[in-house]
């Protein structure tokens, strides 16, 4: 295998869908939520490793989040990558209480990100930080991300203190994405409070499997609940190879629908549409972040359909060379390459490769 080259040569360019930046104003809330006496364990768990453990990995994660320049480049034209769409780190604004500070924190990060962006508009696309504490001012700062700044999509960090986008207070919020006629990318946060106690116990809370637990519950109930409904433009993406959701979908689609026939739930009532599994098709866009594993991507794109899986890297988490040599060495035709690594993500986030 050769070391992979930008440029494309090999038929598509790589444009990375779920790469993540911080900034000095979201580490100084991070700071001080740190410190309250009242810290949600979750957040402490990951954010007390990121920012204050001496290992190796955390020190290169944290310094690589807050670089938007030219050691991000170095590093991209190392892996390959030719484009990053990027995103405020997990849990971003989310984790806030205070929602003005929020807010403040989620608009000079839109604007940090435009800068980025305007100085090297080939390599950089972004999607807009938000915080739906305060719905309202959310609504209004996704308006100016997407209009004013050109952003490409918004990205919110699964649940907000522990609420999820699906109850009918973040109603303003999925009205703005879906007015812009942009993509919600749901990223992973740590599960809240009321649900960590037995991951956390067993260090199982992070990306190695709590993530996936909290955000492909938040996808469903995105689904279950009616919003999708409610919101029937609205396009979602989730990472990781759709918090594992395209392998649970046939028990989905039976057990919702039991169900739904006896009455069971009050809050699982009947879909216009019927099933899961065809809120998840028509809906959802899923990357494979953090998962390079071809026989996981194939099944997606059995399950989904080959324009809905899209390339992510999840920079700089988990950045291996040998990852993109890896999914570039897949037993797929070049033509549903392309559609993975490049033509899906330019469709979804209107991005125009030069
Ligand atoms: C980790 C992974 C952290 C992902 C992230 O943000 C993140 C990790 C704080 O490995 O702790 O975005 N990820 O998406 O897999
Ligand atoms: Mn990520």
């Amino acid at each position: 295998m050769t070391t992979p080259k930008t440029g494309g040569a090999q038929g598509y360019l790589r444009i990375a869908t779920e790469e993540a930046f911080t900034t000095p104003e979201l580490i100084a809330a991070f700071r001080e939520e740190l410190a309250a006496p009242d810290v949600d364990p979750g957040f402490l768990s990951l954010i007390g490793y990121y920012l204050d453990h001496p290992a190796e990995r955390p020190r290169f994660v944290a310094n690589a989040l807050m670089d938007l320049g030219e050691q991000r480049i170095a590093h991209m034209d190392e892996r390959g990558i030719d484009r990053q769409i990027l995103g405020l780190t997990a849990p971003g604004t989310n984790v806030i209480r205070n929602p003005d500070r929020a807010t403040m924190v989620a608009e000079t990060a839109n604007d940090r990100l435009a800068e980025a962006i305007a100085k090297y508009p080939t390599r950089f696309s972004g999607m807009a930080a938000c915080a739906p504490q305060n719905p309202k001012a959310a609504a209004r700062e996704i308006e100016r991300a997407i209009g004013k700044l050109g952003l490409s999509g918004v990205l919110i960090n699964s649940h907000i203190l522990g609420e999820y986008l699906d109850n009918p207070k973040f109603n303003e919020v999925l009205e703005a994405i879906e007015a812009m006629d942009v993509p919600l990318y749901i990223h992973p946060n740590t599960p809240p409070a009321s649900m960590i106690g037995p991951l956390l116990e067993a260090g199982l809370d992070g990306a190695i499997f709590g993530f996936g637990v909290e955000t492909g519950m938040h996808a469903l109930r995105m689904i279950t609940s009616g919003a999708l409904d409610r919101f029937p433009k609205l396009q979602i993406v989730i990472g990781h190879m759709g918090e594992a959701l395209p392998f649970w979908l046939y028990r989905l689609d039976f057990m919702h629908g039991a169900g739904v026939r006896t009455g069971r739930y009050e809050s699982m009532k009947a879909l216009k549409k019927g099933k899961v599994s065809t809120y998840l098709r028509e809906h959802f866009h899923i990357t494979n972040s953090g998962v390079a594993w071809e026989e996981a991507i194939k099944f997606t794109q059995k399950v989904m359909g080959e324009d809905r899986v899209l390339y992510a890297m999840d920079y700089p988490y988990q950045c291996p060379i040998a990852e993109v040599e890896a999914l570039d060495a897949m037993d797929m035709p070049l033509e549903v390459k392309r559609k993975f690594f490049q033509t899906n993500a330019e469709r979804l986030f209107k991005i125009k490769s030069a």
